[in-house]
């Protein structure tokens, strides 16, 4: 596997990047101390609970339908991956009379998401706890084995073998190379410096392993010296920070940026837009937030992922203990190449470049490992 270069953190300090995570216990630590503020939003009855139907959860009597529960881990709104989420569900329970959903903001305080969804499981009313991100299986494994009848759908997370849960998580290299490969070519052709930037919300064992060595892997497969500058935000709602680090970075050389830092991403597009440098978008479309700035967009399938899972759940056929993995070649994730955006944006050399590879991984001939393995048909 290929080194990651040494970069810089949002403290300032210079150190490696690539290196595991500790026990799980250090895993949750980690998460409860990066979360900087509550989200301002009440839990229990306030505004940040959204019914999904007419008929409230509560009131669904037995035998009337499914109760399903969404619990954003965050703020729905500025993360697209949480849109895409409660989006795709809310299809699925329109389709099947009689079944609810609600929706359930945890805010940014993650050291409290536990005993939130502790309270969920233990109200007994919803059959399935639905939610989303790489923290939550195994937040998720500590409630279900308090509630052994409860139920989870868990998006873009991993936890093979629990007869409760049941996991899809993308194939985020294949996703983080893209964006590499996109943001090198525009880099190359724009000239000077070789320099990506990749700006984070929070660091965690997905971005530091999968991610940010995807992106990174991307850029050199178009020229070796390309090199990725890494901060962190520390939170998943911050833009004058998201700005700040940016435009720090933009004056270091980066000529392109990543942003995976929810709200936070509305200030590096900013910074990029005053300081003549270009974006590249992680998870849904991205090209409308800012044309001619966005330069390139992956692309999740969450909606259609959290529709045909939920579906599959109101059907009894949700294989729970199963943890499913799917990429490009399975049309989960994608790059969006068809973007009047993105064709006015780019050249058309760039373009016929970055159209070799999203074919190659389209149809299967390349697809890459977790871990970063090239395998070629
Ligand atoms: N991504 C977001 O867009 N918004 C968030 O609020 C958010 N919160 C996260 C919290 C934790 C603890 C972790 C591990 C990840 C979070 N992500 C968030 C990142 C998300 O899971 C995913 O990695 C990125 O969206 C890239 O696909």
């Amino acid at each position: 596997m290929k080194k990651v270069e040494t970069v810089l953190s949002s403290s300032g300090a210079h150190r490696q990047v690539k290196r595991g995570f500790g026990s799980l216990v250090f895993r949750v630590a980690l998460f409860a101390l990066l979360s900087a503020a509550g989200s301002g939003y009440v839990f229990a009855g306030g505004g940040a609970e959204k019914s999904g139907s007419s008929q409230t959860a509560g009131q669904n009597l037995a035998g009337k339908g499914e109760s399903l529960v969404v619990f954003v881990p965050g703020v729905v709104s500025g993360s697209p991956i949480y849109e895409m989420l409660v989006a795709g569900v809310q299809k699925a329970v329109d389709e099947k009379p009689g079944s609810t959903v609600k929706v359930v903001e945890g805010g940014f305080n993650q050291a409290e998401w536990e005993s939130k969804i502790t309270s969920l499981a233990a109200s007994g009313v919803y059959q399935l706890i639905i939610s989303s991100n790489p923290a939550m299986p195994a937040i998720c494994q500590s409630v279900a084995a308090k509630f052994p009848k409860q139920k989870f759908l868990l998006f873009d997370g991993q936890l093979e073998g629990n007869p409760q849960i049941y996991t899809l998580r993308y194939n985020q290299r294949e996703q983080a190379y893209l964006a590499g490969y996109i943001a090198a070519l525009v880099a190359q052709q724009a000239g000077g410096a070789k320099k990506l930037g990749l700006v984070a919300g929070q660091e965690y064992p997905a971005m530091n392993d999968i991610i940010l060595p995807g992106y990174l892997q991307g850029a050199q497969a178009v020229d070796r010296v390309f090199s990725v500058d890494f901060r962190v935000v520390g939170n998943w709602y911050d833009a004058g920070k998201g700005s700040e680090l940016a435009a720090s970075m933009i004056r270091e050389g980066a000529k392109v940026i990543l942003p995976i830092a929810g709200g936070a991403n509305q200030g590096v597009i900013q910074a990029a837009s005053d300081g003549g440098a270009k974006v590249v978008w992680f998870d849904v479309n991205g090209y409308g937030i800012k044309p001619g700035v966005v330069v390139g967009s992956a692309i999740l399938k969450q909606d259609r992922a959290a529709y045909e899972k939920t579906r599959l759940y109101l059907e009894g056929k949700l294989p729970f203990g199963k943890a499913e993995l799917v990429g490009v070649a399975d049309g989960y994730v994608d790059f969006v190449d068809d973007d009047p955006a993105y064709i006015a944006a780019v050249s058309e050399t760039v373009r016929k470049q970055q159209a070799e590879l999203v074919t190659r991984l389209r149809k299967g001939a390349l697809t890459l490992r977790e871990d970063g393995t090239e395998v070629r048909k």
